[in-house]
Formats: C-alpha cells, sequence, structure tokens
C-alpha cells in the first residue's frame, strides 16, 4: 500500500540531502564527484515503496536519492561522501561506488548503462536460485542508447528474468539534451525491440511510479520477465558541480519547478486534508535535523586508517 505521508518523508529527506550535498561540494569538503537528483525524488521514492525487503536494486552515478528511498543511513551515506571510515564502503568509494547488500542495494555505479547488466546478473541468479526476488536497474535518458543496455534486456527477455529497468527520463546527458541523444520520443518504446513490455509514467508522481512498479513487480515475480518503466521527470540541479546549465533557458527551468515533486505532494497532501501548514512545517524541521545529524556525524568520524590501505584492492 502507498502510503503518501511516508513517500514525502522519504522525498523531503532527499531533497534536504541533496541540497545540503551541493552546498558542501562547493565548499571542497566532499570528496571525489558527486551528482545530485533535486528533482526527482519521486521516482526513487515511488519505486522503493514498491519494492520488497528480498528484492534488490541497482543504481547510476546519480544515486544518493536511490540509496536513502531504499533505506540508507544518512549518516554514513555522508560519511561515504566526507572518505570516512564509518561510510558504506569505508570511505574508499565515495558518491559513486557506495552499496549495502542487507539493504539489497548492489551499488551506484559511474559507468553509464552498467546498472542494467549488475541487475541482468542478480536477476539470473535470482531466477536460478528459485527465488521471487525482482531486481530493479536505475539508468538514465543518456544511458539508453549505451549497448550494454541492449545487451543486457535482450538476454533478459530471452531468459524471462525477474529484471525492471526503470529509465529516469530527465531530459539530459550532461549538456546534451534527449531531443539530440535519444532517436525516440519515448524510451519506453524501445521495448518493442526486446519483445518486452514498455511503460511510461509521470517520474513526479511517486503514487504513480509506486503503481507501474508493483504491477510490473508482480508480474516478475509470476515469472512474467523483465519489463522496462520510462519515468519521467527534470534534473533541477546542475549534471554536477561547475555546470552553469547554459544548455537551457531559465524560463525551461521555472517551467520544470511548476512541475516539481516536492511542491506537488505537499499540496496532495494539503489538499486530502493529511497534512496541515504546521504539520507541513513539523516534517521539513525533522528532515532538516536528519541532514544536519548526518553532517555531523561524518565530520566526527575518522579518516581510514593508513594501515588499512590495501584492504579490498583485488588487482
Ligand atoms: C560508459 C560511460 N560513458 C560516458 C560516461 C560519462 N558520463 C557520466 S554521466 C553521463 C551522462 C549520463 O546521462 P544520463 O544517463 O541521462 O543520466 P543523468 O546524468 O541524466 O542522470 C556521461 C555521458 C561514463 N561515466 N560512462
Ligand atoms: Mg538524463
Amino acid at each position: 500500500m502507498f502510503d503518501p505521508t511516508q513517500a514525502y518523508d522519504r522525498m523531503l529527506l532527499i531533497r534536504r540531502f541533496e541540497e545540503a550535498v551541493e552546498k558542501l561540494f562547493s565548499e571542497g569538503r566532499i570528496m571525489g564527484t558527486a551528482h545530485t537528483c533535486i528533482g526527482q525524488e519521486a521516482t526513487a521514492v515511488g519505486v522503493a515503496a514498491a519494492l520488497q525487503p528480498q528484492d534488490a536494486l541497482t543504481s547510476t552515478h546519480r544515486g544518493h536519492g536511490h540509496f536513502l528511498a531504499r533505506g540508507a543511513d544518512p549518516g554514513r551515506l555522508m560519511a561515504e561522501l566526507f572518505g570516512r571510515a564509518t561510510g558504506y564502503s569505508r570511505g574508499r568509494g565515495g558518491s559513486q561506488m557506495m552499496m549495502e547488500p542487507a539493504l539489497g542495494f548492489y551499488g551506484t555505479n559511474g559507468i553509464t548503462g552498467a546498472s542494467v547488466a549488475f541487475a541482468a546478473g542478480l536477476a539470473l541468479q535470482a531466477q536460478l536460485a528459485g527465488t521471487d526476488r525482482v531486481v530493479v536497474a536505475f539508468f538514465g535518458d543518456g544511458a539508453s542508447s549505451q549497448g550494454v543496455i541492449h545487451e543486457s534486456l535482450n538476454l533478459a527477455a530471452l531468459w524471462k528474468l525477474p529484471l525492471i529497468a526503470v529509465c529516469e527520463s530527465n531530459g539530459y546527458a550532461m549538456s546534451t539534451p534527449a531531443s539530440c541523444g535519444v532517436s525516440v520520443d519515448s524510451v519506453a518504446t524501445r521495448a518493442v525491440a526486446y519483445g518486452i513490455t514498455g511503460a511510461t509514467v509521470d517520474g513526479n508522481d511517486p503514487r504513480a511510479v509506486h503503481d507501474a512498479i508493483a504491477a510490473l513487480a508482480d508480474r516478475g515475480r509470476k515469472g512474467g520477465g523483465p519489463a522496462l518503466l520510462e519515468c519521467r521527470t527534470y534534473r533541477l540541479s546542475g549534471h554536477s558541480r561547475g555546470d552553469r546549465r547554459e544548455y537551457r533557458t531559465r524560463d525551461e527551468e521555472q517551467a520544470a519547478w511548476r512541475q516539481e515533486p516536492l511542491t506537488r505532494i505537499e499540496q496532495a497532501l494539503t489538499a486530502a486534508g493529511t497534512l496541515d501548514a504546521a504539520a507541513l512545517e513539523r516534517h521539513r524541521a525533522a528532515a532538516e535535523r536528519r541532514v544536519a545529524e548526518a553532517i555531523a556525524f561524518a565530520e566526527a568520524s575518522p579518516m581510514p586508517d593508513e594501515d588499512t590501505v590495501a584492504e579490498g584492492v583485488f588487482a
């Protein structure tokens, strides 16, 4: 069952977390690189809300929201961005290499499109082991034209793997608009090429995303094979630090801000009489507190011990 208040809290946590990341990154306090998902929170939250604990996810270079939606501890996530020993990858991976198998979260990933290959492998394992696990792979509209996704979806279709490939159509691949880099209006139409189900939903509506994933996951668990779900959203943030967003107009951004998911769910919750203005303020303050605590935890955490530098190196 979709719980809108719970979805709101998760979206709020992701938004405040990502706003903090943008600030900390610009101040040079975050190690390595980082890509934020401001504007895309509803997709992450809608997907995670529809999954079961035994299910698995693979993520992208823009994965903090996916991880938080799946239940990551904001303190450990922030500690990873700070390169601290208490982080999910013990401070070695940073934004693009963090995972937690205990949460079924098989990693953010800096290789565009690789999330779908990883997920196909996990889905094959789930099928061979006879479990009822479903695997979701997030990927971007830019990534959608990568060969690895074509190969992975072809095999997944052939072997009827329990895989749901979720395309976050946020309009851009770095500075390239989807209209210049993707041959079709909707990535979901590419499902036809694999003989699998393809659908498009409003990625700024967590309930719509939830309902679509719930139905596809149910089908996947029953041996119905893979599916491709396109969630249409917008990357309100820049691609990464230093992006002056010269490839799009401020008018376009203003129009996107009018559709942004957090305001929309706040309006829906007030219209339904679930939360009034005072309650919204309490929820916002709670999210801000959690993010402040996460930063404090990261800052108070030790750097990895020099003696452990070779741990986890396999080559
Ligand atoms: C294999 C590979 N090619 C290129 C890159 C460089 N790169 C990093 S992010 C990105 C754009 C990805 O766009 P999209 O898939 O739409 O995801 P978004 O950034 O919009 O979330 C590219 C080309 C990479 N990391 N890996
Ligand atoms: Mg994109």
